[in-house]
């Protein structure tokens, strides 16, 4: 879309300072200024800071694409290898100022705007979030493309080009509302559309049978409908390096031009209609983050992205001269985020058996050497299942191709476990038994050389609860892979103010940023006070402006003495923000009942979207918002407690709420959270852990040592038991009089007059025998812990001390180790310096 521009002047612009013709300040100062007219019509008197935020990312992004051009150059002229990255999620956030910290080119930027009399933090918050994404997974690929271009490695992420992201939040009376995030609707100055490289991809049809003139028989699909794939490319810089690489997103477009017999006989408007269902392909991002529904535009996404990914693939292989088929699994190695994009393991094959001619044991060794899968949950609803019916009417042939890999699957169960049915039953990819169902984690698992877990303790159980047979089957094949996060968007280009501090310890962050574990050298100032007084001031300050944000977008006043106790994540049940919601009724109740007991004040700061149909999720959110409003208008408890949920929670808040966390709430049930990311860019920004021992929190732990995180709960084995023996809230209702009375309070209308049952949902799970998240078992545990919490920081120097120790020992959790770990181990894939 072209690029309008911003709809009225700002200020009156100042006069710029003089420079020298070589300066770089002024040679941005000049394309930024050139952009604002060639791009915008507009001139330093009339720009808005919209208009100065695409000027001056253009004037940046010329930059980067001369080192883009150079970079693919490179890779082209040596005939790499690269890893794929197959995503249907991108989280990136916001791109203008991670962009510039990257190619180095911030503290010029900030120069050049400031002599134009430009302000900076208007320019940067005009930018819209890219919120091609739900969570965690969309987010790990988003630090995982960072992490490839600093690490050097080509690579390449495929994704869609969706015109809605994830929906906007908005609260109305407590209860979540969303709107559509119409994110790129005035373009984005980031992206450059390439319609040469526009795919075609074939859907629907039906198989049939054709004979050659051998008489042998080949199965053709035909009776396709097409859509177009029109590639649009970000370029990903690394940070202090050469490297900019491409994240490629795919645009659908119909192929179905103007119907001539429609539009001559009077209808225009119809003959269009027609055209936009090609484009409805990527119109918008499912907003699930576990539950799959079986939809089958969703499917037709996948298969969309894939087809083109592949074609694009391909045809970047064989337009080197002396490639072929023979090493291609040389060149290219392709992983899956999650069973999103498995039908890519029966899409090349396909290509290789229908449009190649190879036999299927030669096909089926390239597809298995090409593909890595990882993992990324355990919770049985989320796991992938297409039925067949709908697969077959999207995709005949691969039905058939997903037939024949089970066939072949089961000769080799039957081999090893003869005569056992229940094992084929269990490792099939196909589910029997009532309505069939394809199960993509199957398929993903058999069609890949590698699997991964994403932290030590999901692996464990991937390995020993979710796929022991297959296991057992390729041994070796399972592997770990902790997750990781950027330290550039997540410390250097988030915290400005501890930036400062560790570099003035450490030295240039080109050292430390890039090597995580640098950051130990910071644990020989745990004990400094004068550090220590630093450390705390920066989070004071920083707390200071999340109170200001908090202040604009809830209207609630919040003091940066407080301790700021936040939960960001997506809102699931087995995330646990109910937990929390209990602690806050338990020290709201004890205050009603002496007002002058003496805790540490807090501030409850939540973030959280729920999936739009998932009631629970919302009646959670409504209940902790209506609660919050109480406690923050009851005089009685003196300002003691504040809850603020911050309605639209994404990337670019995250930012501003981390650097300012005190504690970390990653309260999941043991067993239910893979990994967890948000506890990794909380450790690093000084907040301590108050957690189970779940997901990456176990490695956490391990890093910072015990003294320095506050582990609470069941553990993995104690709900294995309590499942097992059936597990009974009411005897934990029963045992403990302040809980009972907590919950009896959620369940009455106390803070709903004459409205009753407005928490029945969330009362009632926590009631249910069935409560699979257990909240009422973790309850007191919980309490105990948050205990600690308050003597811990009532003692300034202890607390100072561990919230140092977490971000000098959490370097393992940088996302450059991660991705050298996959490398290594996955990809086999050298880097190459530009
Ligand atoms: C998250 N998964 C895990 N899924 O929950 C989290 N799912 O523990 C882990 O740290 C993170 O992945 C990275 O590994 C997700 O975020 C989704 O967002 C999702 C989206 C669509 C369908 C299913």
């Amino acid at each position: 879309p072209a690029i309008a521009p911003a709809s009225a002047p700002v200020s009156p612009a100042a006069v710029p300072q003089r420079r020298s013709t070589d300066d770089p300040v002024q040679s941005l100062q000049q394309a930024i200024l050139r952009n604002l007219t060639s791009a915008l019509a507009r001139d330093r008197v009339t720009a808005k800071p919209r208009d100065w935020w695409i000027a001056t990312s253009l004037a940046v992004r010329e930059q980067i694409l001369t080192r883009l051009i150079k970079t693919q150059g490179v890779h082209n002229k040596e005939n790499v290898r690269r890893l794929y990255y197959l995503s249907l999620e991108y989280l990136m956030g916001r791109l203008f100022e991670n962009n510039l910290y990257n190619t180095g080119l911030y503290d010029e930027a900030r120069t050049a705007l400031k002599d134009l009399g430009v302000d900076w933090e208007s320019v940067r918050e005009s930018e819209v979030d890219m919120g091609l994404g739900n969570g965690g997974l969309g987010r790990l690929a988003a630090c995982f493309l960072d992490s490839l271009a600093t690490l050097d490695f080509p690579a390449i992420g495929y994704g869609i080009h969706y015109e809605f992201g994830l929906f906007k939040q908005e609260f109305v009376h407590g209860h979540q509302v969303e709107h559509p995030d119409n994110w790129m609707i005035f373009g984005t100055p980031w992206e450059v559309v390439r319609p040469e490289y526009t795919t075609d991809v074939k859907i629907y049809g039906r198989v049939e049978n054709v004979f050659d003139n051998n008489g042998n028989s080949h199965p053709r699909w035909t009776d396709t409908k097409t859509i177009l794939g029109v590639p649009y490319d970000i370029p990903i810089a690394g940070y202090g390096t050469a490297t900019v690489n491409l994240l490629r997103l795919w645009a659908s477009r119909s192929t179905e031009e103007f119907d001539l017999v429609a539009f001559n006989s009077g209808g225009y408007v119809d003959a269009v209609r027609e055209k936009a269902i090609g484009e409805t392909v990527s119109k918008v991002l499912y907003p699930n983050d576990k539950t799959e529904n079986g939809k089958e535009l969703r499917l037709v996404q996948q298969y969309f992205f894939v087809s083109c990914s592949l074609r694009d693939i391909i045809r970047r292989h064989f337009r080197h001269e002396g490639n072929s088929w023979e090493n291609f699994d040389d060149k290219v190695a392709v992983q899956l985020n999650d069973t999103h994009p498995a039908v890519a393991v029966a899409e090349l094959l396909r290509i290789l058996l229908d449009e190649h001619n190879f036999a299927w044991e030669k096909a089926w060794s390239i597809v298995t050497n090409t593909f890595g899968y990882t993992n990324h949950t355990l919770l049985p609803e989320a796991l992938e299942k297409w039925g067949v019916p709908l697969f077959t009417r999207v995709l005949p042939r691969h039905t058939q191709i997903v037939y024949e890999i089970n066939r072949r699957l089961m000769e080799v169960v039957e081999a090893k476990w003869p005569g056992d049915n229940k094992k084929k039953a269990i490792l099939s990819l196909v589910e029997e038994g009532g309505a069939k169902a394809f199960r993509m984690a199957n398929l993903a698992v058999v069609g890949s050389h590698a699997v991964n877990g994403v932290a030590a303790l999901h692996t464990e159980l991937l390995k020993k609860d979710l796929f022991p047979d297959f296991d057992n089957l390729y041994p070796g094949k399972f592997q770990n892979k902790t997750n990781g996060i950027t330290p550039r968007r997540w410390l250097l280009d988030c915290n400005p103010r501890l930036t400062k501090l560790i570099t003035e310890k450490l030295g240039s962050p080109t050292i430390w940023a890039r090597d995580l574990d640098v950051l130990r050298g910071l644990e020989k100032f745990a004990d400094d006070k004068a550090f220590q007084k630093e450390f705390m001031a920066i989070k004071r300050a920083n707390k200071q402006d999340l109170a200001t944000v908090i202040k604009a977008d809830c209207g609630v006043d919040v003091s940066p003495d407080a301790l700021f106790d936040v939960q960001i994540k997506r809102l699931h049940e087995y995330k646990r923000q109910h937990l929390n919601l209990l602690h806050i009724l338990t020290l709201y109740r004890r205050l009603l009942q002496n007002p002058s007991l003496d805790i540490v004040p807090r501030v409850f700061v939540f973030g959280a979207k729920a999936a739009p149909g998932y009631d629970l999720a919302k009646n959670i959110i409504r209940a902790i918002n209506v609660i919050g409003d109480r406690i923050n208008k009851d005089d009685r408890i003196n300002g003691k407690l504040k809850v603020a949920f911050l309605p639209n929670y994404r990337v670019s808040l995250a930012e501003k709420i981390i650097p300012a966390s005190d504690l970390s709430e990653q309260i999941s049930t043991a067993g239910k959270e893979a990994s967890g990311t948000g506890n990794m860019k909380l450790a690093l920004n000084g907040s301590l852990t108050i957690g189970t021992l779940d997901g990456a929190n176990v490695e956490i732990g391990e890093e910072v040592g015990d003294d320095n995180i506050f582990i609470f709960g069941l553990k993995v084995p104690d709900v294995e038991k309590l499942d097992a023996e059936g597990y009974n809230p009411w005897n934990y209702y029963g045992a403990d009089d302040e809980l009972r009375a907590i919950v009896d309070w959620l369940g009455s209308d106390y803070f709903t007059p004459g409205e009753s049952h407005a928490f029945g949902a969330l009362h009632h799970s926590l009631l249910d025998g069935g409560d699979p998240y257990k909240v009422l078992a973790d309850y007191r545990s919980y309490v105990q812990a948050q205990e600690k919490v308050d003597a811990a920081y009532r003692d300034t120097s202890r607390w100072a001390k561990m919230a140092i120790l977490n971000t000098a020992r959490v370097g393992k959790f940088s996302s450059d180790r991660t991705i050298r770990e996959y490398a290594k181990d996955i990809w086999s894939l050298p880097s190459v310096a530009i």
